[in-house]
């Protein structure tokens, strides 16, 4: 494994990665997937906020823009006017906070407020995103690199690659070193393969298997929650809510080969199966 890969920090946050961290997802939109509609309203928002933590959330993921196959996009006026809030409110609830955006305007507006980690499914290609890099790296904040093929409102069409894996792979090595030259540390970089994203469920599974591979490179977040993969795998193509027990068996599956932030909407159900899991010595130890 590389320097610094047995820790994480991520902003005001430092954790040693001798068990999987669960990041709760917290949709602030009203037609994200799975909860879409459900947190749309500050109150709303801040109350599914404590009991995500409650159950035992180490960071809260904050979107403000559905990026399900299909979505359409929303303006960044309109994302901003949904998230900053949030994050405003949530500064003093004592959890990590990452803020899901791909918008640059919207981070640079969030950094101003406070964020702890900056999860941006374009993966950091953008210049602009990259232009925000040193920012980050004086804060001490982490980022998170996702590979995506495509746009969300297409990317589902043709999904395409010669070896998904080493292209996945390599796009994560260069993401990751761009940043490192910016000046943040393996630590603070969080590498996902993006299941979903622009993948059929033969590439998503290769790069399920090939998690304790992405791990080499640096500590890897993984997010399978609910997604369409696990209705196909199971038959359960109807509502996402209805895909609890495949959540938790891919959750289990990838705390052992080795993920260091699993991102999930059943936060309580994830932590339990994590505590199983470690006592049944599947993997490390959790809580
Ligand atoms: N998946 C979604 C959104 N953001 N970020 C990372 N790093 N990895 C993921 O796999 C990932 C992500 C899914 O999209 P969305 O439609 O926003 O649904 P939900 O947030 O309910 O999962």
């Amino acid at each position: 494994m590389t320097e610094g890969a047995g820790r994480l920090r991520l902003g005001r946050y430092e954790w040693s990665l001798d068990r999987p961290l669960v990041m709760g997802i917290l949709n602030v939109t009203p037609d994200s997937f799975s909860d879409g509609g459900q947190h749309f309203g500050l109150q709303q928002a801040l109350d599914a906020a404590a009991r995500l933590q409650q159950e035992g959330a180490d960071i809260l993921d904050i979107g403000g823009e559905s990026t399900r196959p299909g979505a359409q996009p929303v303006s960044e006026q309109q994302e901003a006017d949904r998230v900053l809030p949030v994050l405003e409110a949530l500064q003093s609830l004592g959890i990590a906070l990452s803020l899901d955006s791909r918008r640059p305007s919207v981070v640079a507006q969030a950094l101003s407020i406070g964020v702890d980690l900056v999860n941006d499914v374009t993966g950091f290609t953008q210049p602009e995103m990259q232009c925000l890099l040193p920012r980050l790296a004086a804060g001490g904040q982490g980022i998170c690199i996702m590979h995506m093929q495509g746009e969300p409102q297409t990317m589902q069409q043709a999904p395409h690659y010669t070896d998904v894996v080493d292209e996945v792979a390599r796009f994560l090595g260069a993401q990751q070193a761009m940043a490192l030259q910016a000046g943040l540390a393996t630590h603070q970089i969080l590498l996902d393969p993006g299941f979903g994203f622009g993948k059929t469920l033969q590439h998503n599974l290769a790069l399920f298997a090939a998690l304790p591979r992405l791990a080499e490179l640096g500590p890897c977040l993984v997010g399978v929650s609910r997604k369409r993969m696990l209705g196909e795998l199971t038959g359960r193509e109807g509502p996402a809510s209805e895909r609890l027990g495949a959540s938790l068996a891919a959750a289990l599956a990838a705390a052992r080969s080795g993920a260091a932030v699993l991102r999930v909407h059943d936060v309580a159900q994830t932590v339990d199966a994590l505590r199983v899991g470690a006592a049944l010595g599947l993997h490390s130890p959790h809580h």
